[in-house]
Parts: C-alpha cells; structure tokens; sequence
C-alpha cells in the first residue's frame, strides 16, 4: 500500500506495478488537485536517468528543457555560472512538478494501477507485524481499513506515516530562520538563466517554469500573510532586488500563485520501522533552496521499489535492510548543499545577522564562486548532483 500519489508515490507504484507487484495508493486530494499542484521545475540528470530506466520519461522528452546557467546578482555586480559546462557537465531539465505527477499518473493508470483519491489516510498500525493496517477515511467521510504486507509512507511531512512513528523516533529538524513569499507569475522569463538576488533588502530568485510561466520568491517577514502585498508592490521589489536599474526591468504579468514557504530542515531517522517505510518529503524535508526535494524523493522512491520487488517477488530482503542506510547518504549530503544555498543566500537569522562580519563572509563566499574553477566545479556537481 502507497500513501500519497506525488512525485515519490507514483514513481513507486509506477515502478512496483510493471514488477506485477499489486499495490494500492491512497491519495488524500482530487485527481485535480495533485494534477495542477505547482511547486518543483528543476530536475537533475539522476531524476531522468530513474525515470527513463523504467519507461516514465516520455512527457519529460518530449516538453522538459536542457537548463544550464544561473546568474548571480549583487549589489555591486553579477555574474554568471554556465553549470552545464562546470564540474559533471549536465544540464537542470526544467520540467513542472505538475506536468511530471501527470505522467506518473496516467502511466500507472493506464497499466492497471489503482488510486484511491480523497481517501485520506489517518494512520498505520501493527508495523512491527508482517500484516500492517491504514485506517483510512474515503471522500463521504466513511471510515476504511486497509490492509497489506508493506507501507510505503509518502505521504509528505505532514502525512499519515510520520504521524504513526513510533514513540521515541529519531528526527533531526532545522528552522532556517528565513521565509520565502513564492510566485507564480503569468509572465516569460526574464533572464535565460536561474537568477539569484543578494539584496540588502533580502534575497529574491528567479525561475523559469515554461515559456509563460516563471516562479518568483522573495524573502519576506515571516509571520506576514502571502496576500499583504500587492503584486505592484511585489513587482517594484523584484526589480529593486534583482537589479532592475542595471539589468533592465522584469517582465510582468498576473501572479496566479503565492504562499509563503518557511525554510526547514527535517530528517527521519531512520526511514524503516517495521513495515513501514518513508519516502519523499514524508522522510526529509529539503528547504527548496537548492530544489532537491522531487529529486531525492525519485531517487528514494526508486531503491523502495526495487527493495520491495527482491524482497516480495524473489524474497531476498537484503534491499529493504539496507533501504534506509543507502538513502540516508544522499539525503544528508542534499541537505548539506542547500544549507549551504541558504547561507549564501541569506544573512543569517538574530541581531547579529546583518552585522559587517557576516555580510562580508557571504561576499567572500560569493567572491570565490565567481573566480574561483574549482569552486565553481564543486558547485556544479552539488548543484545538478544527487
Ligand atoms: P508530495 O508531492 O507533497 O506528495 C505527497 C502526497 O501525499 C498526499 N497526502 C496524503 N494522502 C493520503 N493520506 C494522507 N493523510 C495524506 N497526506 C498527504 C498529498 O495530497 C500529496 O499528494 O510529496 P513527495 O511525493 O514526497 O514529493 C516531494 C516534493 O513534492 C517536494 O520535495 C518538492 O516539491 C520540493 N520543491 C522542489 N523540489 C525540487 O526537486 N526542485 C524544485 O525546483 C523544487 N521547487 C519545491 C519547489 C517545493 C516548494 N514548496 C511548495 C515547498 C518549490 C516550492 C514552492
């Protein structure tokens, strides 16, 4: 049983259905809802290669992008990092979340896949038995139990999974002390690469999605409600962040999506108990700083799947033994990196924050990534690594 249909479940179910496992997701929203749910467009090259292996590529082929540059932009300069060219030499493939969560949908569908949707998922029990339980409540509010051999806990942080962790689990959570207003705006891009702002006034970024669309963020007060600026007033401190005098103004158009994104770290240790096993942001929450999340929850989902297809299908458990150790490795360094985003990024949290001292780091910093060839490689591999 899957909790979830997000990019973490559906690569599973998507993965564990071709391996004739028989397997059910519980999804809590609407077919509609997860379909239109914007939020990741970066994917790194380990996401398609997982994704082409099992044959879930096709949409990625056919409308992702190569993505390679990202620009820098300070108060006193910018420069430019074509990361494509730096360290592994591979491109972002700049692919909606939305677009790719269509795929793994219809494929898993389409092959016999079933989904239960507003069927929200209360809590597992008996994981220490080889015959887990979900309670679940199905869209009139019925209540459902469901039973199964496994677990598959990706159900964001917020799930159903984490909620029925044993007492006394492990988890490892970080508040960054920085809060994102996040944007989508009806608008085309206006650089043709990522566009990082290092601004006295605070950090503001730059994303294309698609041609028509591009995603904005800001860092904004936190506690401040998404909608308490207007989108002049968010429009006039984009441009004054990222430099509109120098670089020429943004293009607008229509914000159609904002929310504000409180920048947290938060790791489950470990990612087995039992039957039940955590994947995606139901295992670790990535601040998007360095966009990881959707990328670390395929690569999750992938070593889950073909775990739970040598245990279940030629009984070697071996994979499931080790599950939680092999993905641990990479959630820890992806955490490390987009810490290290958020540092640079952003001046660090309490009174001393915007002291000289740490203003200065942070240009020091900055100035090495742009002279520097070996940090530039080393930023390349972390950037489009997992
Ligand atoms: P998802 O995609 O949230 O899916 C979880 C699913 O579980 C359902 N659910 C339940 N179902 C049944 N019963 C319950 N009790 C349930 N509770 C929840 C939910 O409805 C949902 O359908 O988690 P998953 O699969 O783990 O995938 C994680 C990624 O979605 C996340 O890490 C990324 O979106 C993070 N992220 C980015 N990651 C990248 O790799 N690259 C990016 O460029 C990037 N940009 C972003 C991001 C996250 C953002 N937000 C909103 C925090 C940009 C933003 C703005």
């Amino acid at each position: 049983m899957v909790l979830g249909a997000g990019v973490a479940g559906l690569t599973l179910a998507n993965i564990l259905q071709a391996a004739g496992i028989d397997c059910v997701v519980l999804e809590r929203a609407t077919r509609a809802h997860v379909e239109t749910r914007a939020r990741a467009g970066f994917l790194v090259p380990n996401t398609a290669r997982v994704l082409d292996r099992h044959g879930l590529a096709e949409g990625l082929h056919r409308d992702g992008r190569p993505h390679g540059s990202c620009e820098f932009r300070t108060e006193t300069g910018s420069f430019r990092l074509d990361y494509s060219t730096l360290g592994p030499c591979e491109p972002h493939t700049a692919y909606p979340q939305q677009n790719l969560v269509t795929d793994l949908l219809a494929h898993y569908l389409a092959a016999g896949g079933r989904v239960h949707f507003e069927t929200a998922a209360d809590a597992v029990h008996d994981i220490d038995g080889p015959r887990p339980t979900v309670d679940a409540r199905d869209a009139d509010g019925r209540p459902r139990r469901w039973r199964a051999r496994y677990v598959a806990g990706c159900d964001g942080r917020h799930g159903a999974a984490r909620r029925s962790l044993p007492p006394g689990t492990r988890r490892h959570q970080r508040d960054h002390g920085v809060t994102w207003l996040s944007l989508l705006a009806e608008a085309p891009p206006s650089l043709d690469a990522i566009g990082y702002a290092l601004h006295r006034n605070g950090f503001a970024g730059h994303m294309t999605r698609t041609p028509q669309v591009t995603r904005y963020y800001l860092q904004y007060e936190r506690g401040t409600p998404a909608d308490a600026w207007s989108e002049d007033r968010i429009w006039d401190e984009l441009d004054l962040r990222l430099g509109a005098a120098e670089h020429g103004p943004l293009r607008r158009g229509p914000i159609f999506q904002r929310g504000t994104i409180d920048l947290e770290s938060d790791v489950v240790e470990t990612l087995r108990h039992g039957s039940l096993l955590l994947a995606g942001d139901a295992a670790s929450l990535l601040p998007p700083a360095a966009a990881k999340g959707a990328n670390v929850a395929v690569l999750e989902a992938e070593l889950l799947a073909l775990a739970l297809v040598d245990d279940l299908a030629h009984g070697d458990p071996t994979g499931l033994d080790q599950y939680s150790d092999r993905c641990l490795v990479h959630v820890w360094r992806a955490q490390e990196f987009s810490r290290w985003m958020v540092q640079l990024m952003h001046a660090p949290a309490g009174p001393d924050g915007a002291s000289h001292f740490h203003d200065s780091l942070r240009r020091a910093r900055i100035e090495s990534l742009r002279t520097s060839r070996s940090h530039q490689d080393w930023f390349a591999e972390n950037y489009v690594g997992i």
